[in-house]
């Protein structure tokens, strides 16, 4: 079975919400050889982004989000273990605060994000979803963070990423800490325009954009 045939399965397991095939599809993609993380992306969050489309156009609803996030989360306990497994590529130290900023619960990005970090060798500070800029901020500094990572899944939500980094300059702690911005909606352009110090598309590019900004 080629790459694609495999991404494709596992794809069709999130759009049907089949815990049972997606397994299977995952263990397949390992059998395979393939690099977990390139089937988290091209297989899991290819699906995951056909079943948004499909909420946004009222086709499905809150449910089906649900189970599909329900379908990752059993991928992802197959590959969780191989992508830690992963020889580290980078040599890598330092402390990364991780929340999705307030008024959005979205975990499974921020989640994998964590994961890859993780396996590169940087301590992360993972304080969960919907988290208040100010209780991001206290942690930061009660756990000498390096880098402040936030997650933001909704167009609603964004602004909490803007907020993080106001309340740093206006405490004066801008400084302090790097901070860096993801999550689906996004962009480098929103990154430069709140004044982060930077954006990455996938949880891999968050681990090549925090180790430049921290070991140089
Ligand atoms: C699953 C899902 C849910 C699940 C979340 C479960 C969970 N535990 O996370 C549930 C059902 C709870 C949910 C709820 C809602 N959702 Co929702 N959800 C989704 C869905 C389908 C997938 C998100 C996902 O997990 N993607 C897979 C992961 C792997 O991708 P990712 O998060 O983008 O992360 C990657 C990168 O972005 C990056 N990354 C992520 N974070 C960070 C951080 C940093 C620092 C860096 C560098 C990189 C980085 O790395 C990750 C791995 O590569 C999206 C559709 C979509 N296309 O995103 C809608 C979506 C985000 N949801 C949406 C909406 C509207 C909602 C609800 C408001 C629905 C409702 N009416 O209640 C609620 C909001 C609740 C709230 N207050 O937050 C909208 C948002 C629209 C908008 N305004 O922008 C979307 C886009 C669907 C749509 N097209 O309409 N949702």
């Amino acid at each position: 079975m080629s790459k694609d045939d495999i991404f494709k399965k596992l794809s069709d397991a999130i759009i049907t919400g089949n815990q049972t095939l997606v397994k299977k599809a995952a263990k397949e993609s390992l059998e395979a050889g393939i690099d977990p993380l390139e089937a988290v992306e091209n297989g899991l969050s290819a699906g995951m982004r056909v079943i948004g489309d499909r909420f946004e156009k009222g086709e499905v609803f809150l449910p089906e989000l649900l189970i599909a996030a329900d379908t990752f989360n059993a991928a992802m306990e197959i590959f969780k273990p191989a992508i830690e497994e992963q020889k580290k590529e980078l040599e890598a130290s330092g402390r990364v605060l991780l929340a999705t900023v307030k008024g959005d619960v979205h975990s499974i990005g921020k989640n994998i994000v964590a994961t890859v970090l993780e396996t590169n060798g940087f301590d992360v500070i993972d304080i969960g979803v919907d988290q208040q800029s100010l209780s991001i901020i206290e942690e930061a500094k009660k756990n000498k963070a390096d880098v402040i990572a936030l997650s933001a899944l909704m167009t609603t939500s964004m602004p909490g990423q803007k907020e993080v980094i106001d309340i740093l300059n206006e405490l004066g702690l801008r400084d302090k800490f790097k901070v860096v911005v993801g999550g689906g909606p996004v962009t480098a352009d929103w990154a430069e325009q709140i004044g982060a110090d930077g954006y990455g598309d996938t949880a891999f590019q968050a681990v090549k954009l925090i180790n430049s900004l921290i070991n140089g």
